[in-house]
């Protein structure tokens, strides 16, 4: 799908309005200090990155919630430009890779690849299944919710209609959860959406569950796939600095693993890492998750352990 040479833009999304913790912004900036856009360019891509994208805060005095949902102009707003960026650079022919910043940035990635490939597919790997509507939700986090508006599921909000519902059930497929809502498995079945939970990497292991998920939304190899990588897919052992860890996640190998897989498929046009979140944990477990961040990014992109 992408011209040659091959060309990564790097769109770095400081932002933490989708969830409460402190610090989610600063992981874009944490992964592209640690080198990540040479670490890219050594593998021979041609890297684009002209700094991050500056969000201009509106401040929680103007960004009542609707309903339960916790900061949605600014979510909204955000996600908006993010969207704009993230279409721009795929219809250039580029592949965009988002360094996040919470989860709902993908509502803004996942709109941009749309545009370009309407029938893209989305691997979403991550403990959770951020599928809450503005009726199921529980914590008024919007990071918990990206894919039901971009599925157009759940009541409309108003603030969110440029986001196109585009996204089809049978084109989405998880790896890792391991910690769904009561809401979110009602969605789930409902809307029959193809989960491989932690049970099922257990049951066959990672490798026939890579397959088995792209047989499902990817049959002949011939779709472009969309991956938003939640790092809290990982184990918290292998991604301490996370603001949702859940225990008994991916190892190490079994996330990149995914992404090899992935990019091996020739099929990849998008790529998101998100959750970040350099202020949490010590400083090692810090400089740990980040490290990995970066290497979930290169073996998607095709690195190879030989
Ligand atoms: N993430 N299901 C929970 C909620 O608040 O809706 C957790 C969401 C976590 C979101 O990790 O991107
Ligand atoms: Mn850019
Ligand atoms: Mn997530
Ligand atoms: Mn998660």
């Amino acid at each position: 799908f992408l011209p040659d040479p091959k060309t990564v833009a790097i769109v770095g999304c400081p932002f933490r309005g989708g969830q409460a913790k402190l610090g989610v912004d600063k992981g874009p900036i944490r992964l592209v200090e640690a080198g990540l856009p040479q670490q890219l360019a050594e593998l021979g891509w041609d890297v684009k990155f002209d700094g991050h994208h500056q969000f201009e805060d509106i401040g929680t005095e103007n960004d009542p919630p609707i309903g339960k949902l916790k900061n949605p102009r600014f979510v909204s707003r955000v996600c908006k430009a993010v969207a704009q960026v993230v279409g721009d650079h795929a219809k250039k022919g580029q592949l965009p890779l988002t360094l996040g910043g919470d989860h709902s940035l993908a509502m803004g990635t996942i709109s941009g690849t749309l545009e370009k490939y309407p029938d893209a597919c989305v691997i979403w790997v991550d403990a959770h299944a951020d599928i809450n509507t503005a009726e199921t939700t529980d914590s008024g986090n919007i990071h918990g919710m990206p894919l039901s508006f971009l599925l157009g599921i759940g009541p409309k909000v108003d603030e969110f209609a440029w986001v196109q519902p585009l996204l089809k059930p049978h084109r989405l497929v998880y790896i890792g959860l391991r910690d769904v809502d009561a809401g979110e498995r009602r969605i789930l079945k409902e809307h029959g959406i193809k989960a491989f939970s932690m049970h099922e990497v257990d049951k066959y292991g990672i490798g026939r569950v890579v397959e088995m998920a792209l047989d499902h939304v990817n049959p002949g190899r011939t779709l472009p796939v969309h991956l938003s990588f939640d790092v809290d897919a990982l184990d918290p052992t292998v991604a301490p600095s996370t603001g949702t860890p859940v225990r008994g996640g991916l190892t190490f190998r079994e996330g990149h693993y995914i992404c090899e897989a992935v990019y091996e498929t020739g099929c990849l046009v998008a790529l998101d890492i998100m959750e970040v979140n350099p202020s949490l944990a010590d400083q090692a477990s810090v400089e740990q998750t980040v490290a990995v961040g970066c290497s979930l990014a290169r073996s998607a992109l095709g690195e190879t352990l030989l």
